[in-house]
């Protein structure tokens, strides 16, 4: 079983976008935005909806960065992450229900208080390499096994 998921963060002038959320998956954490692709939905048209709907904003161009598979021990069903990088937008971010967005500069981004894989592909993202991987979480969302690599196409 796969599902498809979007994942998208601004990054503008050494800051990047995150939004606290505030309910559901991924609660209490800073996030990037995303969510689930649509029957039918194209993934990128997905990602720039989720970005209006989780922070108010509308992204143009958005590029594909990553795709970063990730499994739950206990759990058959496999997260099939796509991650995009938008360096423009319209709008002013607005915290809404779900999100709570704030600018972070890059040398101060709150790993301790993300999902634990971040700290392994955001170098990545940042330098606008592209990536795949797979991360396996076991209790409580450790990381009990991870492989990720730079790639030329994705
Ligand atoms: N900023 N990072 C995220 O928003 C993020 C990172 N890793 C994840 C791993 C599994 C998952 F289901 C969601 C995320 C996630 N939102």
């Amino acid at each position: 079983m796969k599902k498809i998921l979007t994942l998208c963060i601004v990054h503008k002038n050494s800051q990047i976008l995150l939004g606290m959320k505030k309910r559901g998956f991924g609660a209490g954490r800073w996030n990037g935005f995303g969510g689930k692709v649509f029957d039918g939905e194209k993934i990128e048209d997905a990602a720039k909806r989720e970005f209006l709907e989780e922070a108010g904003i509308e992204v143009q161009d958005i590029e594909k960065l990553g795709i970063i598979d990730f499994e739950f021990k206990g759990n058959p069903e496999i997260l099939e992450v796509h991650f995009f990088k938008a360096d423009s937008f319209l709008g002013e971010p607005i915290e809404t229900e779900e999100m709570k967005p704030m600018w972070w500069h890059v040398d101060k981004i709150p790993f301790n208080e993300m999902w634990p894989d971040d700290i392994y592909w955001m170098p990545f993202f940042l330098a606008g390499k592209k990536f795949k991987g797979r991360v396996l979480f076991g209790e409580s969302d450790i990381i009990l096994e991870h492989e990720l690599e730079e790639v030329v196409n994705i």
